[in-house]
């Protein structure tokens, strides 16, 4: 399957991007303790590239009803699942905050600007991402339509617990930190499918599930959209590891080359650069099958199709 030729990607990344900025600052607007709130702000509202809110976007889209008035159906699958996608945002926002301390990765940029810390100190960063974590599932629950149905509310909650904690993106940091240093052994590469599954992989793989849930997709839309969102999050990351090769500060926002100094395990260091594209190559298609076998109409995968040829073929 090709992404519909008469989908604009540009125009649509343009468009939900900023329902998704207005919406943070919004969430974001005010809040005490101010000094709290302010190193909340900087990081939440420093951009980014939003990957992981479009996904959800696109997904709960994929599930809208077919009608006449196509731009008002997309906009209320949007309007449902935009809690959710900022709520995503959020988690991953406090996530990069506490990567970047020095008991982490020590990095001092993040999104061309100095780290949390940097800014407002280790504490406060560390204070400010504690805050998030919470913040992000009371605005789930507080924000989201009374017109979703409260258990696929309460089953997208709980999954972004998974997503996030001990079986998601801290147990996926765990194992990362563990390996960082050592010399690969012969499980070096299922090591690596394991941290990449849990620290990137599983909050990418519930944003592209969790808008459809929210729209009451079936359970065989749900099972083909976990596959996909498997194979996105594999992507990205591996793009992730070409790009720390192959990428400069100013287009990256931060350190390049520090995954390969710190000595951890990538899809570079494990597997080489041109196993890496060729691995991309293989996933794009693999993907792009399991969407085509929902049986959706074309317009209504292009922006999740779309959204993997952006997490391969992006240079930041
Ligand atoms: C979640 C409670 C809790 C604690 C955090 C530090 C940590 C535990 C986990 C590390 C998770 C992490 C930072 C993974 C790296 C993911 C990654 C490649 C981030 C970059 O994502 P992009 O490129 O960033 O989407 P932008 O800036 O575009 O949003």
């Amino acid at each position: 399957m090709h992404t519909d030729l008469a989908f604009n990607f540009a125009t649509y990344q343009a468009h939900r991007r900023k329902l998704v900025e207005e919406r943070l600052g919004v969430y974001l607007a005010d809040g005490a303790p101010p000094q709290l709130f302010d190193a909340m702000r900087y990081s939440v509202l420093s951009g980014g590239k939003r990957l992981r809110a479009l996904l959800a976007l696109s997904s709960a889209e994929s599930a809208a009803p077919e009608g006449t008035d196509e731009a008002h159906l997309l906009a209320e699958a949007d309007e449902l699942a935009l809690p959710c996608a900022c709520a995503i945002e959020i988690i991953h926002a406090m996530s990069l905050i506490h990567d970047d301390l020095p008991c982490m990765d020590d990095d001092d940029f993040r999104r061309g600007k100095p780290s949390n810390h940097k800014v407002f100190g280790e504490a406060m960063a560390l204070l400010a991402g504690d805050a998030m974590l919470v913040y992000a599932l009371e605005i789930l629950l507080k924000e989201s339509s009374p017109l979703i149905d409260c258990r696929n509310l309460v089953r997208v909650a709980r999954e972004l617990c998974v997503a996030t904690g001990a079986e998601g993106m801290v147990g996926g940091q765990v194992l990362d930190m563990a390996e960082t240093g050592q010399t690969p052994g012969d499980e070096a590469g299922q090591l690596l499918d394991e941290i990449h599954r849990r620290k990137t992989g599983a909050l990418i793989r519930f944003s592209v599930w969790s808008g459809a849930c929210l729209m009451g997709a079936s359970e065989t839309l749900l099972g083909s959209l976990r596959e996909f969102g498997e194979i996105l999050g594999l992507s990205f990351q591996i793009t992730d590891d070409l790009l720390d090769v192959t990428g400069d500060i100013k287009t990256l926002g931060k350190t390049p080359g520090k995954d390969q100094a710190a000595g951890k395990l990538t899809w570079v260091t494990v597997h080489g650069v041109e196993k890496a594209k060729a691995q991309l190559a293989v996933l794009e298609e693999r993907g792009k099958a399991v969407l085509a076998r929902t049986n959706l109409p074309g317009k209504r995968l292009a922006p999740l199709s779309a959204l993997l040829e952006y997490a391969i073929h992006r240079s930041h």
